[in-house]
């Protein structure tokens, strides 16, 4: 190991930790269990990995726990999982290894949905592979599939048994098949883990109702009102309407249990390490099984300290710190995802780049595009996305962002104040403006959503569908062609974005046959009042079998989806990773940035009016893209104003309304990060 770096890894971590004696002390058992070449490899990435969770284990426990010991037992939880990896995982690993940004490719392209929803069972989705490889997906990640409680589960994140699928979904054999099938095509499995959280029908809950206090322990018990009453002093409601306050009183406990979103969600207790030491098992398990990707759910919450909020403190960073540590050591090839919607600006940390000593998560959401480019349409102005992406830090390698335009969950405004602020906007109003813009409560709304929750600011957010949201569904009622052609260039240039501004674009289940609001969602009882389900609409395979044909709204979309997905791929420019460089505009409505490596440079426009927009000469020749090539754009892109696609532009640039283009600039620069 480079001496150097670990010395200056213990340094950092103020800790000494006696790294040598520790693989002298495995080293036997090691060779015992994994033979002589397998061992050599996991005491490598002992020696690498240690030092990095040995500092946050020090920080978060150092001064109740006898942290040596906490790091001998982990060392044996990641020994016997590495001892049960099977071999075809374990070459993944060696590859993913030597190429730790293999994700970062600009052929990794996503998709997200609900393996009832989209396919019935995890076997049936076997048979829906070659679909999704026709829209060039390589990432698939399912919605919860481990086995939930009966009844209301929250979509599945009210998870009874992390080593069992859900029944209704097949079994860990399938999941493994599947996963088998998708490392067969090139393509990689990303499922939930709710580690914030258990059912209370988890074992682990179910012991403490039984009256293990061990167990107890799992779980933030408090015997009266003191406790949860000091704590709501400070605490946000998450789901004011669904599940008010974030304690439930528990009768066979006699005392009120953390539950920061349901009654039935009990949240894990973090600050008892033998949680830690439980979920670091749950994680490699399944990495076992074949998963490749792990979405940490509600990584914010994980910690809990009095007067603050309880979301994204310093200590649930160091939580998914020491997990990453410790899972690389036995499942190197294993990203984790974390799932965190706040304030743009504390999004970065949990990619590390707040501590870049200690990795932390491998992807993260971007929710900040998202929002920009809702935001955008709305207001039919580039200028606040324009701000607030020129103020983005570039994120440490090889970590990225998940890109999207829509995700199961409803959309929350999260637009700093600073950003809105700096282009003359009120972050509380322009917010409000949002939720009741999407809400359809503005006279010249193109949309149909609804509120996800009565917030007291009025800054709900927001349910609905993308096709929905963007004026899809209301053109159709009207019977609206000029409308409806316009909301489509919207989904379309909304997704030109998402596959074009940097990380993974995730497709989220329907938007690419712009599937509608599901009109029945309130008729499953388990789903009563949670309006997210009106987005969580099933898959209509005879909408796909006749979009296959082109035509109509889901045929068009199809299309354009497909055709998004097979130029980014051949992009060297759009790796995920590639820096990106917000070009000033002199026109308010379109949004211009470059991307690019040496030897292919691409520079995207997005035009959120609804009037199609002149990019003159002198701004061309400003953006260096005289010489430029038209690589891809809205239909219609190649009529007179514009270029044919291939060619060199003219003297001005014609961006369609709500349109976009992909130019190609190839003078060898490379963007800087
Ligand atoms: C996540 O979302 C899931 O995505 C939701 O579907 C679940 O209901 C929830 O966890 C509980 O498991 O509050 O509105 O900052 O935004 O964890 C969604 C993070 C949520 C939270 C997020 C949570």
């Amino acid at each position: 190991m480079q001496s150097v770096e670990l010395m200056r890894r213990a340094q950092l971590s103020q800790v000494t930790f006696p790294l040598a004696n520790l693989i002298d002390e495995v080293s036997p058992r090691a060779r015992a269990r994994l033979g002589s070449k397998e061992a050599e490899a996991f005491l490598r990435r002992l020696a690498r990995y240690v030092p990095d969770g040995v500092g946050p284990l020090q920080d978060l426990y150092g001064d109740v726990h006898d942290v040596g010991s906490l790091v001998r037992r982990l060392v044996d939880v990641t020994l016997d999982r590495a001892a049960s990896r099977p071999e075809s995982l374990r070459g993944l690993d060696a590859r993913r290894e030597a190429d730790p940004g293999w994700f970062l490719e600009p052929s990794t392209i996503g998709y997200v949905c609900y393996v009832d929803r989209f396919a019935g069972t995890l076997h049936g989705l076997r048979s829906r592979l070659d679909y999704l490889a026709s829209l060039g997906v390589t990432y698939l990640h399912l919605m919860p599939v481990l086995a939930a409680r009966a009844g209301e589960s929250d979509g599945g994140y009210a998870v009874r048994d992390f080593e069992a699928v859900e029944p209704r979904l097949g079994t860990m054999a399938h999941l493994t098949a599947l996963a088998d099938d998708l490392h067969a095509r090139g393509a990689a499995l990303c499922i939930d883990l709710v580690l914030n959280h258990t059912a209370r029908e988890h074992d682990w809950a179910q012991r403490a109702l039984a009256g293990d206090p061990a167990y107890r322990e799992f779980f933030l018990v408090f015997p009266d009102r003191t406790g949860p009453d000091a704590y709501e002093a400070t605490l946000p409601e998450i789901f004011p309407d669904l599940a008010p306050g974030s304690f439930t009183f528990v009768p066979e406990l006699d005392g009120w249990v953390w539950t920061t979103f349901r009654e039935f969600q009990w949240d894990l207790n973090y600050a008892n390490p033998a949680v830690l030491e439980a979920m670091l098992g749950t994680m490699l398990g399944l990495a076992n099984r074949g998963v490749d990707i792990l979405r940490l759910d509600a990584a914010p919450f994980l910690w809990k300290r009095l007067g603050t909020t309880c979301m994204d403190l310093p200590e649930a960073h160091l939580v998914m710190q020491a997990l990453r540590a410790f899972t690389s050591i036995a499942a190197p090839g294993l990203l984790l995802k974390a799932e965190a919607m706040l304030a743009p600006d504390l999004l970065g940390k949990y990619l590390g780049d707040h501590d870049p000593y200690h990795p932390e998560c491998d992807l993260a959401y971007d929710n900040q595009v998202m929002v920009l480019l809702w935001s955008s349409m709305a207001t039919q102005d580039a200028r606040l996305a324009a701000q607030a992406l020129s103020r983005r830090r570039p994120v440490p390698k090889p970590t990225t962002w998940g890109t999207y335009v829509r995700c199961h969950d409803d959309i929350g405004w999260a637009v700093a104040d600073a950003d809105a602020e700096a282009i003359g906007l009120d972050g509380p109003s322009h917010r409000r403006f949002l939720s009741d813009f999407y809400a359809g409560d503005v006279a010249w709304s193109f949309a149909r959503g609804v509120r996800f929750q009565a917030s007291a600011l009025g800054e709900a957010p927001i349910s609905g569908m993308a096709s929905a949201l963007c004026g899809i569904e209301q053109a159709l009622a009207e019977g609206d062609e000029v409308k409806l052609r316009l909301a489509e260039r919207r989904l379309e240039t909304m997704y030109s974005v998402v596959f074009s501004v940097g990380g993974i674009p995730l497709v989220y289940m329907g938007d690419e046959v712009a599937l509608p609001n599901d009109g029945n969602w309130e008729d499953d009882p388990a789903h009563a009042g949670d309006n997210r389900w009106m987005h969580r609409p099933p898959m209509d395979w005879g909408r796909v079998q006749a979009a296959e044909g082109g035509t109509g709204v889901a045929g068009r979309t199809l299309a354009r989806v497909r055709r998004l997905a097979a130029k980014r791929a051949r992009r060297p420019a759009l790796r995920s990773d590639t820096g990106i460089a917000i070009l000033p505009m002199a026109n308010p409505h379109v949004l211009a940035y470059r991307r690019g490596v040496p030897g292919d440079g691409l520079v995207a426009l997005a035009n959120f009016s609804t009037s199609p927009q002149v990019v003159g000469a002198a701004q061309l020749e400003s953006m260096g893209l005289a010489g430029a090539v038209l690589l891809h754009g809205t239909e219609g892109a190649e009529a007179p104003g514009g270029a044919a696609l291939g060619a060199a532009l003219g003297p001005d640039l014609t961006v369609p309304a709500c349109g976009f283009l992909w130019l190609g600039v190839d003078d060898g620069a490379a963007v800087a990060r």
